[in-house]
């Protein structure tokens, strides 16, 4: 059995990561680690600064740890707030994990990518592993070019670095902190509240998402896969399902006839409309045998459960 490091613990990914991960590793060879904890779950918790090379090698000797999980990133909308800050903080963490596995102080890595890597001259449906990439965010930008230096080090040195890119991510635990997808995650906390939502993007837009337990399964799958079966040693395009706000409110307002919304686009618009509206994963699924397991429908209904129980229990 390994031991994990999960980097960026405490975000949307890395607390629901760490429970996913503790059905199956000890919990005792579970660490977490992040600027600050904010959750309540009982791991070993380590305060750290992923832009430290030295802060993660120390943690990585002292527990001898085998894989790292770096999910430390700022989103598509947030970083368009300070760019060169976004660069710092994406690029120079990824570095950090990438030179700790050249070195082999780690064996594996996990990295996730985003479909940010797509913009305005890319397919919009369909878009596959390989079409044009031209982000319009400087996270975009730091997501390709990461894809670009896991490529590398994977050619060059050997590095066992995996990666996919996720689409928006639709969770409860731990609200994300700053992406263009966010809406469909905030609107299900309006529901309950039963507050008037206000939608960023426009009715139509469509953008391809993803339920947060297919996200945990297909970071375990892409990890255990035979790494001689993975073609892609960038990052792998993932589906799962796509919506628009509108399809998605009317969903909501199919179970709750009072809820209601309305639209006021911002300055993430232009993000939302450079990116596909489908992806194609073939490569996934060929690869390491990836099928979503939540339809559109059945991530509303554990939405509105899981997000109804977090309210009440507040
Ligand atoms: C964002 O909106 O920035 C993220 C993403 C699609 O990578 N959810």
């Amino acid at each position: 059995m390994s031991r994990i490091l999960i980097l960026g613990s405490e975000g949307q990914i890395g607390t629901e990561l760490s429970i996913f991960l503790s059905k199956i590793y000890s919990k005792s060879d579970i660490i977490t680690a992040d600027l600050n904890k904010k959750t309540d779950t009982d791991f070993k918790f380590i305060k750290l600064n992923a832009l430290s090379y030295f802060d993660i090698e120390n943690v990585v000797k002292k527990y001898e740890v085998d894989d790292v999980y770096h999910l430390v990133a700022v989103l598509s909308a947030k970083g368009e707030a300070d760019p060169l800050n976004t660069w710092k903080v994406n690029m120079t963490s990824l570095f950090n994990v990438l030179e700790l596995a050249r070195k082999k102080l780690i064996k594996k890595v996990f990295w996730p990518s985003s479909i940010s890597v797509f913009g305005d001259t890319s397919p919009k449906n369909n878009t596959a592993q390989f079409s044009i990439k031209e982000p319009l965010t400087v996270y975009g930008i730091s997501k390709l070019s990461g894809e670009s230096w896991c490529e590398y080090y994977n050619n060059t040195y050997g590095t066992d670095v995996r990666s996919i890119r996720f689409p928006g991510i639709i969770s409860s635990k731990t609200l994300p902190g700053g992406g263009t997808t966010d809406y469909a995650v905030s609107i299900f906390y309006s529901l309950i509240k039963k507050e008037v939502f206000k939608c960023f993007l426009n009715k139509g837009t469509k953008l391809p998402m993803i339920y947060i337990e297919d996200v945990l399964r297909s970071i375990r799958m892409l990890m255990k896969a035979d790494k001689n079966t993975l073609r892609i040693k960038s990052s792998y395009n993932l589906s799962a399902f796509s919506f628009t706000p509108n399809e998605l409110y009317l969903n909501l307002q199919k179970r709750f006839k009072n809820f209601k919304i309305f639209y006021e686009s911002d300055y993430r618009q232009k993000i939302a409309d450079s990116w596909p509206n489908k992806i194609n994963d073939n490569y996934s699924r060929k690869d390491w045998g990836w099928k979503p397991k939540y339809s559109f429908d059945e991530m509303v209904e554990e939405m509105i459960k899981k997000v109804s129980n977090k309210l009440n229990n507040e």
